[in-house]
């Protein structure tokens, strides 16, 4: 079964896109946790970072650069922006189709820190 991310890739599913190349589309997310928060999805389906595999290091260097982009195409590559890969079930993943959360637009807490 294709998942939401394949569907909107494939334009089965609306969505507002931001960015799209041949090998990675960036949309807003449905359901923001910030004031911006974009997600970047690479049109090959990975389900999970850990599913990644050693011919997908490319890939993976490239969406970190397009984060950026897409940054800079939301307003906020100056101000700071936070990027995020939810892996598993105690990172609360819930699309099994890798995506990287673009989180800025506001000072964002770090409970960690
Ligand atoms: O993140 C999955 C994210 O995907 C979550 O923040 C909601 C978002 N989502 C789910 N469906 C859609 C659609 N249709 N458009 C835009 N964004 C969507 P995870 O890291 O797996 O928890």
């Amino acid at each position: 079964m294709k998942t939401i991310f394949r569907r909107i890739i494939d334009r089965e599913l609306p969505a507002d896109v931001i960015y799209e190349d041949e090998r990675c589309i960036a949309i807003h997310d449905i359901h923001p946790v910030a004031k911006v928060h974009a997600l970047l999805i690479p049109k090959k389906e990975i389900p999970r970072l850990s599913s990644a595999e050693a011919g997908d290091q490319e890939l993976l260097g490239y969406l970190l650069v397009v984060a950026t982009t897409v940054a800079a195409k939301l307003g906020i590559a100056e101000t700071g922006f936070r990027v995020i890969i939810n892996n598993g079930k105690d990172a609360g993943e819930s699309v099994p189709h890798l995506h990287l959360h673009l989180l800025g637009g506001e000072p964002l807490g770090w409970k960690h820190g």
